[in-house]
């Protein structure tokens, strides 16, 4: 029996057998056992060298490469090959459609997506667009639709399939002829908001097509590890039961500019070591980017097989078309497949912006033997000499390998030409990606070249006809039949899952209780509220932990032994730590993404998790927790496109502040993620100061997200389409029970007096968040012990949905000036406190000032603006001017200003406390060494 093959020959590895560790390096150490056999080898290739040249050498032992594989002799593999298809013609399968139809349908779809891109440039709308991409990338997709892609009826389930953002017209326009969209509707491409009956948005946007887009692209870079982080996700949802996805495909469709991006290849190594054959990138090589060649000097094809195959994927290039395949077959020398091998990317875009007497030329004219290989051809046969990404055949021939291939996600590097079809003006062109409108003879060489039948008269310069063929012509019926085959339309977004049970109250009971004599970090009350919630029946296992590498900084190893951390290939080595209680577990069942130090692929986790309400109907709640300097700072584009793919889930932005997490300094100590957080307007936000807190906001979370939504706690509906921000800290202290009679209602809206002020002195509000709120609460007394002040203090658990409830409420009075005005709550809430109001948290000054036109006669804002440093948090803290004294000295002045104690007093208080003396601060008795991070 013959073993399995890869297409490269490698061998299918035995899903059973251990991985080997080196793949395909050279040993270091090698016994000759035979010294007089290995001299008679040596002797003979030097003897071919001698005798019949280097190429030959180099074919023989590119042979026996061949032959040492097919017989699992276990050499090292290529890292690059020629520059020429991988899949032989002779191994081609044969193609089950009918390729003049396809060709038709082709044709039209080309047509309508130029021509919305240029209609959409009519006078007083030019919105821009691209028609360039889509013209090279057109046969890529085309066989995808016909042939691959399987839409959401499909038994399995249906493929995840992510378009390149700036090919979306080519997507339009196939959706236009199947009758998923309108002429109306192709003409509001980019018109969102001003076009009758709703435009069509620029790039893949889910949130703004929320039943055509699924997975939005256009930030380059993301859709590659997103859709790596998917299929991976899909193998983690059936290795757990949730759902079975052996049926489902991942396609990812990138530019080659956009593998430069580091998120493009940063993870190609994970889909590897999962053996993630569930997956294939297809890479549309035009060549080109923006601006010019994507790489002039070089080859973008054999540098990016060069990188997957050393990662460990299956790399099928498509380079050249059919028409090629007589001439290499004839090119006895290799003379032929030199030239390609040493034409630099520049030159071939050039050949195609110049003609087949150019070609003749400038390339097969380099060598009088390739000059010879096409002396019998025309000039015009020449030039229709085509690239592989434009010869359907060649393309259906590697998707179908791709889809065959075991143990390995595949890419296809396929060689294609930007603007193809749209002329001279546009094809390989250094300005064709911007170009979005064609001349009138542009328009009439369009259609001529795509052979359609629109009359001259009808190329109206502005608005050129869109083309569409009746119902009942045979590509119409062959592309709809197709569609039907293969499940339905793609794309496709469907948000259709069973709301989750509201978890059981008893599970909110350990942060309600407070911490008793303990002092406990917010952040461990959050763990500690996730183990309880762990344990419910119905919502436990659909709690997906992503972890960054910091699971032990945040208390979360103690669910290493519990959950289980998943690996595909369970845990095959013997634990250093197996005899410990809080063992270090792998599984194939395991329930914790641990992702290693790469905050870039949580996110993408995250997303795949938090998406999986719509895209598998499966709802999973994702828990993502990341030192938050990590977060929204490095991976805020992330957060920004999972928000438009609707994700929802938990972001915890564990060791919060610029002064908690003390000792580490500048580049870890977070003073402003929750001001980056505010601009993301899928975010909520919370910086809760206490367990209860953190119980509350968590349980109206899950049942905004995945449950029947009680609704604001302010009244009206609200979106469940949102992830929640919630900063949590690593600094110990005492966790007070739940008080009686608790505000949830301003809780949940973002403030609630926690502490009234005592006594009849001057009044004064402070308000605080997070850490800072027991700062509030040693203010107070202080106010009161030292100089006679009540204070009261609120716990504002988030500046951001105050800031946002005001913003609404303000613009409903801007545009309904006849009605009651609408009063913010944080207006409501502080109109009558009375004295002045005091802001303080361990964030930049900016992130409580988000409220300040809301507070009625104004607002001090204490913060932590600037760098961070390393230094105990007492020094911190008095540095930035954020403790308990800074806090009095604050108010007291501001008191003073209203006349309401002397300013004598504020000079008394800076003195008293020494508040311009970092080493006056008092020392910090809270710390818990267990409870710091690792660093
Ligand atoms: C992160 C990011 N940076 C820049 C851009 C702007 N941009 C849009 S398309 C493009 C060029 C794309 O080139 P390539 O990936 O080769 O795609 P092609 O159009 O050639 O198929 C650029 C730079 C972007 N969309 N995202
Ligand atoms: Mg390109």
């Amino acid at each position: 029996m013959s073993t399995p093959q890869h297409p490269d020959g490698d061998p299918v590895r035995d899903a059973g057998a251990p991985r080997a560790v080196i793949t395909s390096g050279l040993p270091s150490q090698l016994i000759d056992t035979d010294p007089d056999e290995t001299q008679e080898w040596v002797d003979s290739l030097d003897a071919v060298v001698d005798h019949a040249g280097r190429g030959r050498a180099r074919y023989l032992m590119l042979r026996m490469l061949e032959r040492s594989r097919e017989q699992q002799v276990g050499v090292p593999s290529l890292r690059s090959t020629d520059y020429i298809n991988t899949i032989p013609p002779e191994r081609e399968p044969w193609f089950p459609g009918d390729e003049h139809v396809e060709r038709r349908i082709r044709a039209y779809i080309r047509w309508n997506a130029a021509i919305m891109v240029h209609r959409a440039q009519r006078p007083g709308i030019a919105v821009g667009g691209h028609i360039s991409s889509y013209a090279s990338s057109a046969s890529l997709y085309e066989v995808g639709f016909n042939h691959f892609f399987r839409g959401k009826d499909h038994p399995g389930g249906g493929d995840q399939i992510w378009f390149q953002g700036h090919a979306s017209p080519g997507i339009y326009a196939r959706a236009f002829l199947e009758g998923r969209l309108s002429q109306q509707q192709m003409d509001g491409f980019r018109q969102e908001v001003s076009h009758p009956g709703g435009g069509l948005s620029s790039y893949p946007h889910p949130r703004l097509m929320p039943e055509f887009w699924e997975f939005p692209t256009v930030s380059m870079g993301l859709g590659p590890i997103n859709a790596i982080y998917q299929a991976r996700f899909n193998r983690y949802l059936h290795s757990r039961g949730v759902r079975d996805t052996s049926d489902q495909h991942v396609w990812a469709f990138l530019g080659d500019g956009e593998m430069d991006e580091p998120e493009s290849l940063g993870a190609i190594g994970l889909a590897a070591r999962e053996e993630l054959d569930n997956l294939t990138f297809v890479v549309n090589c035009n060549l080109q980017r923006l601006d010019g060649p994507v790489r002039g000097n070089g080859k973008v094809i054999q540098e990016l097989e060069s990188f997957f195959r050393g990662a460990g994927w299956n790399v099928i290039k498509v380079i050249w078309g059919r028409e090629w395949d007589p001439l290499l077959a004839a090119d006895r020398d290799g003379a032929l497949v030199n030239l390609m091998n040493q034409t630099p990317d520049g030159d071939y875009q050039t050949y195609k912006a110049e003609d087949g007497a150019f070609v003749r030329e400038h390339f097969f004219g380099r060598d009088t033997r390739t000059r010879k290989l096409v002396d019998h051809m025309s000039d015009k046969d020449i030039w229709a000499l085509s690239r592989g990404g434009h010869d359907y055949r060649k393309l259906y021939a590697a998707y179908k390998a791709a889809m065959e291939h075991k143990g390995q996600p595949t890419v296809i590097l396929a060689k294609t030409i930007k603007g193809w079809t749209l002329g001279s003006h546009f094809e390989g062109r250094n300005s064709t990606h911007q170009m979005k409108k064609l001349t009138a003879e542009d328009l009439a060489a369009f259609r001529d070249r795509l052979y359609l039948d629109i009359p001259d008269e009808a190329l109206d310069k502005t608005l050129p006809p869109y083309y569409k063929p009746g119902p009942e012509s045979d590509e119409m019926q062959y592309m709809l039949e197709r569609r039907r085959q293969l499940g339905g339309a793609v794309p496709r977004r469907r948000a259709e899952f069973k709301p989750l049970k509201a978890p059981e109250d008893k599970a909110f009971d350990v942060l309600k209780r407070g911490s008793g004599k303990q002092d406990v970090a917010t952040t461990m009350a959050f763990v500690r509220l996730l183990k309880e919630l762990l344990k419910d029946k119905e919502l436990g296992p659909r709690f997906v932990p992503i972890i960054p590498d910091e699971a032990r900084t945040f208390g979360m190893d103690a669910m290493f032994p519990t959950q289980k951390i998943y690996s595909p290939h369970g845990q095959r080595y013997t634990s250093v730590d197996r005899d410990l209680m809080l063992a270090y577990k792998e599984s194939e069942q395991g329930q914790i993404l641990h992702e290693g130090i790469n905050e870039a692929g949580s996110a993408a986790s995250f997303t795949a998790v938090g998406s999986s309400y719509a895209t598998h109907g499966e709802p999973m709640i994702p828990i993502y927790i990341f030192y938050s300097m990590f977060g929204f700072q490095r991976t805020g584009d992330a957060f920004w496109a999972a928000a438009d793919q609707m994700t929802r889930g938990f972001l915890l932005g564990a060791t919060a502040g610029r002064t908690t997490l003390n000792g580490e300094g500048l580049q870890h100590e977070d003073g402003h993620s929750l001001l980056l957080a505010h601009t993301n307007p899928a975010v909520v936000s919370y910086d809760p100061a206490f367990s209860y807190e953190v119980g509350h906001i968590t349980k109206d979370a899950l049942r905004r997200m995945y449950g029947e939504d009680p609704g604001a706690p302010l009244g009206g509906s609200r979106s469940p389409d949102v992830m929640y921000y919630l900063t949590v800290y690593n600094e110990p202290y005492n966790q007070p029970a739940e008080p009686e009679g608790l505000d949830v209602q301003g809780l949940l809206a973002g403030m609630y007096l926690y502490a009234p002020g005592q006594g009849d002195g001057p009044k004064a509000q402070v308000l605080a968040s997070g850490v800072a709120v027991p700062w509030a609460l040693r203010a107070q007394e202080l106010l009161a012990q030292d100089w006679g002040v009540s204070a009261d203090v609120w716990s504002v658990t988030s500046w951001t949905e105050l800031r946002r409830q005001a913003d609404a409420a303000d613009e409903w009075n801007l545009l309904n000036p006849a009605e009651e005005v609408r009063v913010p709550y944080v207006t409501q809430r502080l109109q009558d406190a009375p004295g002045p109001v005091v802001a303080v948290s361990d964030w930049m000054r900016a992130v409580p000032d988000l409220i300040a036109p809301y507070v009625p006669g104004g607002m001090a804002t204490l913060g932590t603006d600037g760098f961070g440093l390393s230094d105990t948090r007492p020094a911190l803290r008095r540095h930035f001017h954020v403790d308990a004294e800074s806090i009095v000295v604050r108010t007291l002045g501001e008191l003073a200003k209203r006349g309401e104690v002397d300013r004598d007093v504020v000079r008394q208080a800076v003195e008293k406390y020494q508040v311009r003396d970092v080493q006056a601060a008092p020392a910090d008795t809270s710390t818990d060494p267990e409870q710091q991070p690792g660093g």
